[in-house]
């Protein structure tokens, strides 16, 4: 039988391994000061700089030499030769270039690639980051892989959800981390959002799993969400491909199958101009909703999702 002593050392040994850890995805550079990841799928500018938020990190610059060490380094060990997307952006004021924690181009050390930079048909309001370090003016628009850059000079607190963000909870009814999001969003932000978070929009696979849910949504009282949108009904991960009605969850299931397949009562309605995806009461039961209009959501993640194994 294991010991108290054996125990408490266990113990320290993984609260040691869980400290210090920001997400598993992303790597800690010393010298940068903070933890980087290359994202290789191109995005166009917008959507990259918000999946660096929504992961809780920021668009990565060359804001200093070491930084830009970090950033190249990770371009070739991947390989990359097309270059990345970098913070720098001038979108709030053409010609104006900031990076994305507000540093002017002047304050950051830079040289630009040959030719540039030239401000192409007078649409390139974004910077990207060539293989040898140069800048060049770019078009926001054309997708292009890019670095996240999360700055911290100190060890993290990473929580039982594997993640930093206090908002996540495990519930051990259903041994799964909640989190629900005030701000709304469509429902494919929504989507983005959760999938960023390590997590997923959440799906009810019991009845225990529904007053879960229902708590859940007791917490978050209409007057906690700032904002002029309906608060009764929250985001959750199930549509119907557009085919009006046949609703699967994201995993693929039927709702039944999922293990929870009741509506509020007078849902789905299908109300006008069509409801193709999912949401949940506050009642814990199910409703069909517009997918483009914003709305609250609930995250579902499973405690050891960008869970560190390999070190
Ligand atoms: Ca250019
Ligand atoms: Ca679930
Ligand atoms: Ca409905």
């Amino acid at each position: 039988m294991m010991s108290t002593l054996t125990f408490l050392v266990l113990l320290i040994g993984l609260v040691t391994l869980l400290e210090g850890k920001y997400r598993c995805d992303y790597t800690y550079d010393a010298a940068a000061g903070g933890y980087l990841k290359l994202q290789r799928i191109p995005a166009n500018w917008r959507e990259a700089r918000l999946r660096c938020h929504l992961e809780g990190s920021k668009l990565a610059s060359p804001l200093n030499a070491d930084l830009s060490a970090a950033m190249r380094r990770l371009m070739k060990e991947d390989g990359m030769k097309c270059g990345i997307f970098t913070g720098i952006h001038s979108t709030f004021s053409r010609g104006d270039f900031h990076s994305v924690e507000g540093v002017p181009l002047p304050n950051i050390p830079h040289k630009w690639a040959e030719g540039e930079p030239d401000n192409y048909n007078d649409k390139e309001s974004c910077i990207m980051m060539l293989e040898n370090g140069d800048i060049a003016d770019v078009t926001c628009e054309e997708p292009l892989p890019y670095v996240c850059f999360k700055k911290s000079s100190k060890r993290l607190h990473v929580n039982g959800c594997g993640l930093t963000d206090p908002e996540y909870a495990l519930d051990i009814r259903t041994g799964s981390c909640y989190k629900f999001h005030r701000v709304p969003r469509t429902w494919s932000r929504a989507f983005m959002t959760c999938t960023a978070e390590g997590g997923q929009l959440a799906i009810i696979n019991s009845e225990t799993e529904s007053t879960v849910i229902k708590e859940i949504f007791a917490k978050n009282p209409p007057a906690s969400m700032p904002g002029n949108f309906w608060k009764e009904v929250a985001f959750m991960g199930f549509h119907d491909w557009g085919e009006h009605g046949e609703f699967l969850t994201i995993e693929g299931d039927t709702l039944t199958e999922a293990g929870f397949a009741k509506f509020s009562p007078g849902e789905p309605n299908n109300a006008t101009t069509g409801e193709f995806c999912g949401a949940v009461y506050r009642n814990g039961m199910y409703d069909d909703l517009w997918c483009e209009n914003k709305y609250a959501f609930i995250c579902e993640k499973s405690p050891d999702s960008l869970a560190c194994d390999d070190d």
